[in-house]
């Protein structure tokens, strides 16, 4: 089953940036429920933008949002304190994102998702910074299996994630990804997860790039993106790969959102 994480309660949005510097309860309990009405099976959670206490607000941010769903949340932060935080609030199986197979970025971190038996998103990035092709990838995520496993965790609570860059300025990115979702299940049979919108940062009409990458990115094997289960382009793109890909038995779903208007 594909998992989808909902990208919206994200401080980079100007609207969230708001709502956490004013703790706008009402605001955050709204773009959560949006998303779990949507389809959303876990949250993403970030407060890094312009946060004075991270570690506080990651846990007031984790607090509500779980008072409200009852979803597991993606605690998004590269600060291991804030981490820590979101993690001792969270109530459920929670997911890190992220670390890094840089060494001591791991080693700061990798402990608190065994200690509370979390799963993990592990970036193919290193001290080089970050890969360019789909191989380059692949042997990171080789290292971050073996870090993971140097931690005691186990290969089902890992999502390698091959950072997907803005096609505005680099162009054979995509693609490099794409083909790296392939290997590194191929390879070593890992889960593949990804930050669908970075794709399209600096271009018009954004929706129709990221539910097409979606659906490439689908065709490859991807098991969970963080990304906006509101947006309808990617709603219909879901529903319209299940069916294709054999997910939907006599494309049942995709009929029922065809007569309730919802692949329009
Ligand atoms: N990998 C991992 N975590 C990540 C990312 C990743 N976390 C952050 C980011 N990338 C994924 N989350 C977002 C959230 C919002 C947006 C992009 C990525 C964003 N939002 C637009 C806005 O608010 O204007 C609208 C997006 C749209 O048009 O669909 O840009 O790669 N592990």
């Amino acid at each position: 089953m594909f998992i989808k994480i909902g990208e919206r309660i994200n401080s980079s949005r100007p609207p969230i940036a708001r709502a956490l510097r004013s703790k706008d309860e009402a605001f955050i309990r709204k773009e959560a429920r949006l998303q779990k009405e949507a389809g959303a099976a876990m949250l993403d959670i970030n407060c890094a933008v312009d946060s004075k206490d991270e570690a506080r607000d990651m846990e007031w941010l984790a607090g509500i949002v779980q008072k409200e769903t009852g979803l597991p949340l993606s605690i998004d932060s590269p600060n291991p304190k804030a981490i820590e935080a979101g993690l001792r609030k969270h109530k459920g199986k929670a997911l890190v994102n992220s670390v890094t197979v840089e060494k001591g970025r791991a080693d700061s971190i990798l402990p608190f998702v065994k200690k509370y038996n979390a799963q993990v998103i592990i970036l193919t990035m290193d001290e080089k910074g970050m890969p360019a092709t789909a191989g380059d990838r692949a042997s990171l995520a080789e290292r971050a299996l073996k870090l993971a496993e140097g931690h005691h965790i186990s290969k089902q609570d890992i999502y390698i994630d091959p950072l997907i860059r803005p096609i505005s300025s680099e162009q054979k990115q995509a693609f490099e990804v794409i083909e790296s979702v392939k290997l590194i299940k191929a390879k070593y049979g890992l889960k593949v997860i990804c930050g669908l919108s970075n794709v399209s940062f600096g271009l018009p009409e954004r929706s129709t790039l990221n539910s097409v990458f979606l659906a490439m990115m689908l065709g490859a094997g991807l098991d969970a993106a963080i990304l906006d289960p509101t947006d309808k382009k990617i709603k219909a793109v879901l529903r319209a790969s299940d069916a294709l890909l054999a997910g939907d038995d006599f494309c049942k779903e995709y009929l029922k959102s065809y007569r309730s208007g919802e692949l329009k």
